[in-house]
This record gives structure tokens, sequence and C-alpha cells, in this order.
């Protein structure tokens, strides 16, 4: 062997060697326990959202990391840059509005220690994940709802910003000339944003943010901001978020199942395979909505599926921010 040849063998067996360590830990529940420990140098982070508009967010998150964030500030970064593009029809107060024409926002957020935060059907707030984490941190409770929220917002130092999309604003009036009432959300087209992180220490968070469904009742709240239907974050095991038709999330405590079942064995994929099916059973008219799930371990396996094709997510991951489709139950 010549020093080159010498060198890439020595360079080969590092590589793999590291490879069967990083499985070996996994396998021995290493990354379940690695809470207060330092992630192996190969695990250096992850972020993982829904929807094409995921890959900003997850930029956004991962600069965060950069900056020395955790994993709570990255998922809070990452998905402020999709609440501040007023471009985007479903997160934000850009946002398409409810049937009577307020734009009406939900989110959530949850960090590593199980704490959680809410808002629900909040007006005039550009960052409502942000309000979250507020209620989360500041306040003795997990959800503040309407005028509620927004007077919470206003106590602590948010400026209310009562932007109207003129786009937005020409859509609903279309949508007026016949105020069909359809709550079935469309296979594609969704922009809700839920992103899961997990820091450099290995530890996990997540949020989930949206305007929720397009010109839906005045009041509605669907399962974007609900702790369990919308996000679910368990730092011993796993995170997971969902996106799609609330109104299913939410009978079948999407989320939550998924870091159930992942509670139980199942990896992050089959887990999301699963609450699909469950939805699939609990609904007649399966056919006519989508919901998709995401979820990721703490071994950073992550999982997609949704019911309908179409459902993207972003994942960045090994420094590598890329768009995938996510298999469905139905092709
Ligand atoms: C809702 N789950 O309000 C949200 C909508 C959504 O992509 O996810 N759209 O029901």
């Amino acid at each position: 062997m010549d020093r080159m040849e010498r060198r890439k063998f020595l360079w080969g067996s590092l590589i793999g060697s590291g490879a069967l360590l990083a499985n070996s830990l996994v396998n021995q529940g290493w990354a379940q326990s690695a809470r207060k420990k330092k992630l192996p140098p190969f695990l250096t982070g992850l972020v993982i959202s829904t929807w094409n508009a995921g890959l900003t967010a997850n930029e956004h998150a991962w600069k965060s990391l950069l900056e020395g964030g955790k994993a709570l500030d990255m998922v809070e970064k990452g998905v402020n840059a999709i609440e501040a593009d007023f471009t985007n029809r479903y997160v934000g107060l850009g946002g398409l509005p409810d049937r009577e024409g307020h734009t009406t926002l939900d989110a959530c957020i949850m960090d590593s220690n199980g704490m959680a935060g809410s808002v629900m059907c909040v007006e005039q707030v550009k960052y409502p994940s942000s309000l979250a984490r507020l209620v989360m941190e500041k306040t003795p409770h997990v959800q503040l709802v309407g005028e509620g929220a927004q007077q919470f917002a206003v106590e602590q130092g948010i400026q209310l910003d009562n932007y109207v999309s003129d786009e937005a604003q020409k859509m609903y009036e279309e949508w007026l000339q016949k105020s069909e009432y359809k709550p079935i959300i469309n296979a594609e087209n969704h922009d809700t944003i839920g992103l899961l992180a997990i820091d450099r220490q290995g530890d996990l968070a997540g949020v989930c943010t949206t305007s929720g469904m397009a010109y839906k009742m005045r009041g509605r709240v669907g399962d974007s901001p609900i702790i369990g239907a919308g996000l679910y974050v368990d730092n011993e095991i796993g995170a997971a978020t969902a996106t799609g038709l609330g109104e299913a999330v939410v009978r079948t405590c999407g989320s939550f199942l998924v870091v159930e079942l992942m509670r139980q064995g199942m990896d992050p994929q089959r887990a999301c395979e699963s609450a699909v099916e469950r939805i699939r059973s609990k609904h007649t008219n399966v056919k006519d909505f989508q919901v998709g799930f995401l979820a990721v371990n703490k071994a950073g396996e992550i999982g997609a599926f949704s019911v309908q094709p179409g459902f993207t997510y972003a994942l960045h991951k090994n420094g590598i921010n890329q768009i995938f489709n996510a298999p469905s139950m139905f092709k």
C-alpha cells in the first residue's frame, strides 16, 4: 500500500467504524438518554418542516443553530421567516380570512422540557408562534384565545399590525360570490408550517403556525394550535407535526398518536403511516381531504406520510436542505 492508499484505507475504516459506533449507540438507546449529553459529532442538528415554504424556514432555523440557538430558538426563528412573508396565503397576516373577512391565526410551540404554549384565533399579531412562546414562558397557562391572546400580546409590548393582503381580500371577495362553505382542504396548495428541530445538544422542539382553513367559520380553530393534534414533542422519544384538514387531526390526536407509536417502538415512518391509517379508519370521506404528518425521533430518523399525494416537506440534514415528496396512502 502506498501512502495515498494507506490514507484512504484509514479514512475508510474511520468512517466505517463511525457508522458502526453510531448504530450501536442508537441501538443501545444512547440517543434516548442523550438529553443532558452532547450529540456525537456526526449528528449536528436537524430540521424538518412541512411544504415547500419549509425550505426557507429550515434555512432560518439552521442559521439560529449556527448562532448558538437551542431547538426552541431554531423552531421559532424558522417559522418567523414564513409568518413575515405576507405573500403566503396560509400562514401569518397575509393568510386567507375566515368567512366574515377576518384573518385569524393559530400557533403552538413545545420545548424539550415538555412545556407548551398556544394562541388560537388571534388577530393582528405578526408572529403568532412567538406569542405562543410568550404564553409558554410568561404565563401559568398553555392556551390563550382571541381577544385575550391579543391583549396579552399588547401587554408584552407587541405592536398590533393591521396589515390586510389585497390579494387575499380579492380571493375572499370572489369566494363571497358563491359563499360555498366546503371545509374540505384541497390535496395540494397548503403552507401551514409545522417545523421540528434537533439542536446540537440533541434536544428537540417543535412549532406549528397557520392562518387555518380558508373561509372557515368565525371562531373556528383547527389542529395547528392544539398540543397533541398539530404538534407534539417528547424529548425522550421524538416529535411530530401535522398539516391538512385539522378536524381529522384533532379527532385522532394525530401528533400525539405518532409520538406514542414511536414510544411503543415504531420508527417515525411507520408511526406516520399508522396515524394516517387511523384517520382512514375513522373517516368515511377520507378520499376528499388531505392530512400529512412529519415525525423525527431522538436518533434523528424521520418519517413523512400523507393521505393524498402532493404533500411535500423540507429536510435539513447533514448540511443539505432539500424538498422531498412524502409517500401517501392514495397513489
Ligand atoms: C387547519 N391544519 O387549520 C390547518 C390547515 C393546514 O395546510 O394545515 N393547511 O386545519
